[in-house]
């Protein structure tokens, strides 16, 4: 084999994360749907028991299953090309592949699901192609499309709250705008770990499906003109006058990115904290939980209020596995870059996140996301 296998679906979030990473790195690959024979027989049984996308089968042969685990794979290869090496970037960039590929699941799913007279006809056709010709495309679609409906209220974006959704998501894209007219990335001239999560919700579904494309066309340009960036393998940034491939000089972050990480706070701030508390509390009532049992998609239902809305969410250990991540890289920074990076996130109103853990440790075996 001599090529990487990319199984995923231009519809699906996480898949956007792993191939725009794919592009952006340069690795030669191919992207087919899940939907063969050859994915049955030979991907899917060593995924871990779980069919999500993406999923990889490298140049060797190995499956990879979740987008941060092929990230990391090719990240490790290359020399962590896409981390910035500054204390104040790394965890931002980190901290952005959270948010973006936990924290905006509500806009993500309202988008979607809840303008079916721009996307019904859009979403059908994309759900069908996932069914293999010999079995009954239409009813298996409409199931699947059922289901994920349901996803989207679980992950609270219901009648109740799609008012709050759309001002905070009008604001972000806004604020994105004006970052991306600075700046062709996140940090500078170089995609980072951050923008591949960034771009997961904000290709596959805000950046595609008919009406929030039509409202990112419309309402944010230059945040469009990222979206179509992540996704393009040269650098694709006519519009600024420096063309260097680099991130932004001595640990740098502009105030724009600043504004955005403080509009994102309003939301991801108090889900990750309820969230934390419920999955805590859910670990102390478990009787047994063996090492390496599977960490469930979710646990149960949080709650929490944002602007006066209370909302009811799925609370996911994944965010805090993410999470972990940064808090790892954040622990091996010296005090005074502590001290720096506290600031910051503090101007944010995100200083508590370093503080969110859950009581049990979650890794990855056979895989799979499991508790330790
Ligand atoms: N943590 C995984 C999540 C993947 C995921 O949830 N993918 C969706 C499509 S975008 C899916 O396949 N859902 C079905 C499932 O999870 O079984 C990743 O980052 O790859």
């Amino acid at each position: 084999m001599s090529e990487i296998t990319l199984y995923g679906s231009p519809l699906s979030l996480y898949t956007g994360r792993a191939r725009s990473y794919l592009i952006k790195a340069g690795e030669q690959y191919t992207e087919t749907l899940p939907n063969s024979a050859y994915y049955e027989e030979h991907v899917l049984p060593k995924m871990g028991g779980r069919r999500s996308i993406p999923a990889i089968e490298t140049e060797e042969g190995e499956v990879i299953r979740d987008g941060a685990a092929i990230i990391d794979h090719y990240e490790q290869r290359c020399g962590n090309e896409h981390t910035p090496n500054n204390p104040k970037q790394k965890i931002v960039s980190l901290l952005f592949d959270v948010i973006g590929s936990e924290g905006l699941l509500r806009p993500a799913m309202h988008y979607r699901w809840n303008f079916p007279e721009e996307n019904s006809a859009f979403l059908q056709f994309h759900f069908e192609t996932f069914v293999s010709a010999n079995l009954n495309k239409k009813g298996l679609a409409e199931k699947r499309m059922n289901q994920m409906r349901e996803a989207g209220r679980n992950f609270g974006a219901v009648p109740q709250t799609y008012a709050l959704i759309e001002t905070l998501y009008f604001e972000l894209i806004q604020k994105l705008d004006v970052h991306f007219g600075n700046a062709p990335y996140l940090l500078g001239n170089k995609p980072s770990i951050g923008d591949f999560g960034l771009i997961a919700p904000l290709y596959g579904h805000l950046g595609r499906d008919p009406k929030p494309l039509s409202i990112m066309q419309s309402q944010a340009i230059r945040l469009y003109r990222w979206v179509e960036r992540m996704n393009r393998p040269d650098r694709d940034m006519g519009e600024f006058s420096a063309q260097n491939r680099s991130y932004l000089e001595a640990d740098e972050i502009p105030d724009t990115l600043i504004d955005v990480l403080k509009l994102l706070a309003i939301d991801f701030m108090p889900e990750t904290k309820a969230a934390c508390a419920y999955i805590n509390t859910w670990i102390g009532q478990q009787n047994s939980l063996p090492p390496n049992t599977i960490a469930e998609r979710g646990v149960g239902m949080c709650n929490f209020d944002v602007h006066g809305v209370s909302i009811t969410a799925l609370a996911q250990p994944y965010r805090f596995y993410l999470l972990s991540r940064t808090q790892q890289e954040f622990e091996k920074l010296d005090q005074s870059d502590k001290d720096d990076v506290l600031d910051l996130f503090a101007k944010c109103n995100m200083r508590e996140i370093f503080d969110l853990k859950l009581d049990r440790q979650i890794g990855r075996h056979d895989n799979r996301e499991v508790w330790l």
